[in-house]
């Protein structure tokens, strides 16, 4: 795509420094320069090969007072981060001195660029995707270790490597299955359903481990929060204390003993977690409790692993049953679509124990269960690493592409229904045309992230954000 204007703007930024460089993209990027630029050598610029430097006075193309001396850099299209001709100039760092240069280049024909827009250039002439263009700013934004090699591979295209392989197994498929449908009298078989069902599943699980990643990182971040909830007297403080190693919280033989919910930081194997103690939940005998009980509530809804603990010495009673009921509902309700974990955990091990998987109700049975005791420590080591398994999917390795952009979550999930949709379709044995529509869905979600199917306002959106000169 060759856009009409050529842009221009100081891309280093704004204050006193060693050089600045102002940098001009566009069709007459070549032309404008030989309006400002006196080589020392005598060269003129629509002579100079492409990715050489050279030194020189700029210059006002009327007047033609000298302004300053500078290097100039010439990429010639396609070969430059637009995709356009661009020439480079590097003045001295100086406010005025470089503010100078600019006009220079845009009394010679240049328009000062818009915020981010050599980048969009480069996105439209197929230089670099969506994806990729959006990590250019969030290297820019870095601050830290970590966003700084989360958008590095992001720019290198390690994302878009991943979602472009799933998008061209999805059209592949599609492929075959319009053909299918086109010859649908004559019922011809391109591709047997099984094999569809396998690739759909392929699809799902390279997204679903995308999707993870997003929350890998908040984890990562934040710590992820793990809720203890029970009824009052099965020992959720005492077991704070024993996952802490210290007497975090006040434990005591009256059930009810705690009455707001304590949070404390954890460190599994090098990383933070954020435990949440929580008030034993029954019927509130008074207006405190019941206090309690709306935040132990709150706690569970905000989640990411929930432990439900049991008197393993007891077995289930009627009153867990009850608070099973509440922690599965609540539970579920996640934000960012991420349903939380569940681990149960019997604790009292050391009076006895009547649980068994066998005794559950099918629903709790899905989940792992730990047999522990408070008092004595036994199998506090077996929690931490379900806890920590629970959070950290072990297929996780490192290089591993990292969601990191809200945009691309929303997407990564909405193509992951889709999918979710056909594959089911497949499933019950309707028509294929049926999974052909949520094929087509999933691949407009893949394609908007890096950019192929992407709205105008969407992409205006994403390109403002960036410093102009970028
Ligand atoms: N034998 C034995 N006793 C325990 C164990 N864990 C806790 N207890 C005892 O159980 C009683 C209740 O413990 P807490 O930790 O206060 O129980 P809780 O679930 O926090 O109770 P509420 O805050 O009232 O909801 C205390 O007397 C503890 O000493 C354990 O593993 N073994
Ligand atoms: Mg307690």
């Amino acid at each position: 795509m060759i856009t009409e204007n050529t842009i221009a703007a100081i891309s280093t930024p704004l204050g006193r420094g060693g050089i600045a460089v102002i940098r001009v993209s566009g069709k007459d990027a070549i032309a404008i320069a030989e309006r400002v630029f006196r080589s020392s050598h005598g060269g003129e610029v629509r002579k100079f090969p492409s990715h050489t430097v050279h030194h020189g006075l700029v210059v006002a193309p009327n007047s033609q007072e000298p302004l300053d001396e500078v290097m100039l850099t010439v990429f010639r299209a396609p070969n430059s981060y637009t995709g356009e001709d661009v020439v480079e100039i590097s003045c001295h760092g100086g406010v005025f001195v470089s503010q100078k240069v600019l006009e220079a280049v845009l009394e010679a024909g240049a328009r000062l660029a818009d915020p981010g827009e050599f980048t969009k250039r480069a996105f439209l002439n197929g230089k670099i995707d969506l994806v990729q263009a959006e990590a250019v700013a969030d290297l820019i934004q870095a601050s830290t270790e970590r966003s700084h090699q989360e958008a590095f591979q992001q720019l290198r295209g390690g994302l878009s490597d991943q979602i472009n392989a799933v998008r061209n197994s999805l059209v592949d498929m599609l492929a075959l299955m319009e053909l299918e449908l086109d010859f649908s009298q004559e019922d011809v078989e391109f591709l047997d359903r099984q094999e569809i069902e396998e690739r759909l599943r392929r699809s799902i699980e390279e997204l679903d481990k995308l999707i993870a990643s997003y929350q890998r990182g908040r984890f990562l971040r934040e710590g992820a929060k793990i809720t203890i909830v029970g009824r009052p007297n099965v020992g959720k403080s005492s077991l704070l204390n024993a996952l802490l190693g210290m007497e975090r919280a006040i434990v005591d033989e009256t059930p009810g003993t705690t009455r707001d919910a304590i949070e404390t930081q954890l460190d599994i194997k090098g990383v933070l977690f954020r435990v949440i103690d929580t008030a034993g939940l029954r019927q509130a005998k008074n207006r405190i409790e019941k206090k309690g009980i709306a935040i132990t509530e709150f706690h569970i809804e905000d989640a990411d692993v929930v432990l439900f603990l049991l008197d393993a010495s007891e077995g289930v009673t009627r009153a867990d049953e009850k608070i099973w009921q509440q922690v599965e509902r609540l539970s579920q309700k996640r934000r960012e679509m991420f349903p939380a974990k569940i681990i149960i955990v019997g604790n009292k091990i050391d009076l006895g124990n009547q649980l068994t998987k066998g005794s559950f109700d099918p629903e709790m049975g899905k989940w792992p269960l730990v047999l522990v005791s408070a008092k004595t420590l036994t199998g506090i080591p077996q929690l931490n690493e379900t806890i920590f398994k629970a959070v950290f999917d072990e297929r996780w390795e490192r290089g591993d592409a990292v969601i990191t952009n809200v945009r691309h979550l929303q997407a990564l999930q909405k193509a992951r229904q889709h999918l979710g949709f056909a594959l089911e379709t497949l499933k019950q044995g309707l028509s294929t045309e049926f999974a052909v529509v949520d094929i087509k869905g999933a691949l407009e979600q893949l394609g908007a992230i890096v950019g192929q199917t992407t709205p105008e306002e969407v992409l205006d959106r994403i390109f403002e954000q960036f410093c102009i000169g970028k």
